[in-house]
């Protein structure tokens, strides 16, 4: 199935239309000024552990060519900017003294961005944990839930009524799962208990701090970011359906119930046995604090199968350089569901994008592939809407070509392609696209 081609003029004049990043992955200088060190500039110094051998040392560079980076927003005719504060660099272990030349930086970027009319949408966490805080167990450490109410009540006191809305953490179940139980993202832990302890204290941590930062009576819209994607059964054998609803429980209802339910679902818990985490009385009441918006990342579906790996190849659709098949229905299905059973006030797809490997000649990157996977998926948005779902935003990952984790450089999800060497930022034609997208007057002509 493909959608009609979408026209900016089938959105209400309102919606959000943004591109995101986040710290770790363009910043760099991981030493400037004070900047303390991050779980993952330590797991990028184990051997093995990024597919390139890379790290975040200079990244895109963009802690230095901020302003660069500020006129090729404002150029897109985005109306908003995803990005993510950097925990080390504004408070370097995480508990002690605030780095005024961390908050600076940050300052520096909201207010060119909002002079610019780019409307700015915070993430606190976007997974780069100062290295002090894993030093005492991370997020797996109950006490982390205090520290990073204070971070955030820090960043709201002195931002909140400079953003355009604030996000507590990016995708908790990357970083339990892929951090605490696969130990292929940092902390690098493979321990499925202390996973399932990160996970309830991301979640506890993030209602503490809603509260926090709200009782600052800041009338901020303040939200929380998942990935998610339908999950289908590989077969129709009941082992396969069975498998589909734990991983759907594992992946979407875990949190989802918690947020929007104050509950764990009694299934997921029932399988996680001894590795359920601990959860003290009033934890669940705390977590479900009412949330002003739900942000969902979308890049694939998912299958689910108790035999041999599902073979993506199968669907037949187009797959990215991740491995991820192409599905911009599943973005549709999903934000109808969430809508359904959980009635969240508003949905904003915060990430959606793809990694294609790109060719540069003659300074034009002819990326048809991320443009019509950008296209379709923002069609699929507009599917949803029309459905009734309260979809308010879509910011397309990633505004640059940048640190993709485990992955390195290697993989390219940005509109604006990067010449690490350089740092020498081109449009590709995906940007290009979207800018007209984003200026056009008359309906259909994109
Ligand atoms: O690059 C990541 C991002 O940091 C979090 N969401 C998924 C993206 C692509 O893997």
């Amino acid at each position: 199935m493909t959608y009609p081609k979408p026209s900016r003029e089938q959105f209400p004049n309102d919606f959000i239309w943004g591109v995101a990043t986040s710290s770790f992955q363009i910043e760099g200088a991981h030493q400037a000024d004070g900047k303390g060190p991050s779980i993952w500039d330590t797991f990028c110094d184990q051997k093995g552990k990024i597919a390139d051998g890379s790290n975040g040392h200079a990244a895109c560079e963009h802690y230095h060519r901020w302003q660069e980076d500020v006129e090729l927003i404002a150029g897109l005719g985005v109306n908003a900017y995803r990005f993510s504060m950097s925990w080390p660099r504004v408070q370097p272990d995480g508990r002690g003294e605030w780095n005024e030349a961390g908050f600076a930086f940050y300052e520096r970027l909201i207010d060119a961005l909002n002079a610019q009319g780019v409307a700015l949408h915070l993430t606190l966490n976007h997974w780069d944990l100062p290295q002090a805080l894993q030093d005492e167990g991370g997020w797996a450490n109950r006490k982390i839930c205090g520290h990073f109410t204070r971070y955030a009540t820090e960043v709201a006191r002195r931002f909140g009524s400079r953003l355009a809305s604030i996000c507590t953490h990016n995708e908790p179940w990357v970083i339990a799962v892929l951090g605490y139980e696969q130990g292929i993202f940092a902390p690098g832990i493979q321990s499925r208990a202390q996973a399932m302890q990160a996970m309830h204290h991301l979640l506890l941590s993030h209602g503490m701090a809603l509260q926090a930062m709200r009782a600052l009576g800041l009338s901020t819209p303040m939200g929380i970011v998942l990935n998610l994607s339908p999950i289908y059964p590989a077969s129709e054998s009941p082992e396969d359906i069975a498998k589909a609803k734990l991983d759907d429980g594992l992946i979407l209802r875990l949190y989802m119930d918690a947020l929007y339910r104050a509950t764990y679902p009694q299934d997921v818990i029932h399988h996680l046995a001894e590795d359920a985490p601990v959860v003290h009385d009033g934890d669940m009441a705390t977590i479900a604090q009412s949330l002003d918006f739900l942000g969902v990342n979308y890049y694939t579906r998912n299958f689910s199968s108790c035999g041999n790996p599902w073979d993506v190849a199968s669907t037949g659709n187009q797959v990215t350089d991740m491995g991820w098949e192409v599905y911009p229905q599943g973005l549709t299905e999903l934000l109808c569901r969430l809508h359904q059973d959980y009635q969240p006030k508003v949905l904003m797809v915060t990430e959606n994008g793809a990694a294609f490997k790109d060719e540069y000649k003659e300074g034009v990157i002819d990326d048809e592939s991320r443009l019509a996977y950008v296209r379709e998926h923002i069609a699929a948005t507009r599917a949803a809407i029309e459905q009734g779902v309260p979809v308010c935003g879509y910011f397309a990952w990633s505004l640059l070509d940048n640190f993709e984790w485990a992955s390195g450089y290697a993989k390219r999800f940005g509109l604006v392609h990067v010449d690490f060497e350089t740092q020498k930022r081109t449009l590709k034609n995906s940007a290009i696209w979207y800018q007209h997208f984003l200026s056009e007057k008359s309906r259909g002509s994109n």
